[in-house]
């Protein structure tokens, strides 16, 4: 690679679906941006020391190892980005923070509101940036939607609509992952995917969910224990032998937030025929939003003083103009899902350099927890209505 800015040099930790999506990111980010510094993949450390071997060879990085505590102790290491599965997050980022690098943490935060505030103290003390990867945040068209409701455009809000629906869990058959297990991933399609919709819904409207009145369901209560890994789910060797299922197939919320919204959220992996479906709509007095990732290239919007006859206006968000856009393809060629992955890099790097702010920071990944555990805790009461705490 041709370094044309000083090297930011990355250890990325975790070989999975994020791994070789951030691998893909932090190589494409210079060569379609002009960046301050240019991140360079410098180690992968894996789980496994075949399948690490495997995929630093695949994805040409120059050294790895299954030890994570090295990425954290070598000192030609700028950058600690965390993709593995919740349960680790805490230990790398505490132990990376101290030792002074940047941190990138995959979502959410952690498993526990507890791990998730030391996490944001330790960031606090450090000076470097500490950033989670809510990457539906760089979406052109929900980059816009922001733009839009800061502009006062949708005017003051009132309603807050998010559904995150998926369906690779449909199949009672699917095999057993780690994102069933509470112990690895702390909750189910909740923290999961639930996440992405609290994060999005409170840094669209710059409102924080104070209330929840949740439920919870798991509807297939035990999996197969082993079967061949294909997209998120698989395929099952044996459906006698299973494992039990302890985290959440579905959840339901309602939302108070604090600048007077009424919320209505949504996330399941069992909702047949929608593949990743996360949507949001935002009613205002003076207008609203509307997005679905399945077609994220467009943004419906809606002028209560200009559209009131036609209603919701298709605006393609492909163009120069378009946040991020101007950097990739000329004229209504449109993006995927591994440009978020980009342009969060992209953002990353820049944050490193003093650029921009932090965004999202631990801090704000904290406030997501903090609503992930009262949704628990209302649905453990029978959907009584539970106060978010309040931050530290
Ligand atoms: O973060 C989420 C994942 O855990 C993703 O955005 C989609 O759902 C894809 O995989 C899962």
């Amino acid at each position: 690679m041709t370094t044309t800015t000083s090297p930011l040099r990355i250890a990325l930790i975790g070989t999975g679906f994020m791994g070789r999506m951030h691998t893909h990111a932090w190589r494409t980010a210079p060569r379609f941006f002009d960046l301050p510094l240019t991140p360079q993949p410098a180690l992968l450390v894996g789980h496994r020391a075949d399948a690490t071997a495997e995929a630093a060879a695949r994805w040409e990085w120059p050294e790895h190892t299954v030890d994570w505590r090295e990425a954290v102790e070598r000192d030609d290491i700028d950058v600690v980005d965390i993709c593995t599965p919740g349960q680790t997050h805490a230990e790398i980022a505490l132990a990376a923070l101290a030792a002074g690098k940047h941190v990138l943490c995959e979502k959410p935060l952690a498993n526990s509101v507890a791990e998730a505030e030391q996490m944001t103290d330790a960031a606090s003390r450090a000076d470097v940036v500490a950033m989670c990867g809510f990457s539906y945040r760089r979406t052109p068209a929900l980059t816009l939607a922001r733009e839009l409701i800061a502009a006062g455009r949708v005017g003051e809000i009132r309603h807050v609509r998010a559904q995150y629906l998926q369906d690779w869990l449909s199949d009672p058959d699917a095999p057993h992952t780690w994102r069933l297990d509470r112990d690895r991933a702390g909750s189910g399609a909740l923290g999961d995917i639930g996440a992405h919709s609290i994060d999005t819904a409170q840094w669209l409207t710059g409102q924080d969910i104070t209330a929840v009145s949740a439920t919870l369901r798991t509807f297939v209560t035990s999996r197969p224990r082993r079967g061949a890994v294909e997209g998120l789910g698989g395929v099952a060797a044996d459906t006698s032998d299973r494992l039990p299922v302890t985290v959440d197939d579905a959840a339901a919320f309602t939302a108070r937030f604090d600048g007077g919204a009424l919320g209505v959220f949504e996330a399941t992996r069992l909702a047949t025929g929608r593949r990743n479906a996360n949507r949001i709509e935002i009613n205002g007095d003076r207008g609203a939003i509307a997005f679905d990732f399945e077609r994220m290239n467009e943004l419906e919007v809606y002028d209560a003083a200009a559209d009131v006859a036609q209603g919701f206006r298709r605006v393609q968000v492909t163009e120069a103009q378009h946040p991020y856009a101007g950097a990739w393809w000329p004229v209504g060629h449109g993006l995927g899902y591994e440009h978020l992955f980009t342009h969060q890099a992209v953002d990353f790097v820049r944050a490193v350099a003093g650029e921009i702010p932090v965004s999202p920071t631990f801090a704000d990944a904290t406030q997501v927890q903090r609503v992930l555990a009262a949704v628990e805790q209302s649905a453990a009461h029978d959907s009584i209505l539970t106060t978010v705490a309040a931050g530290a």
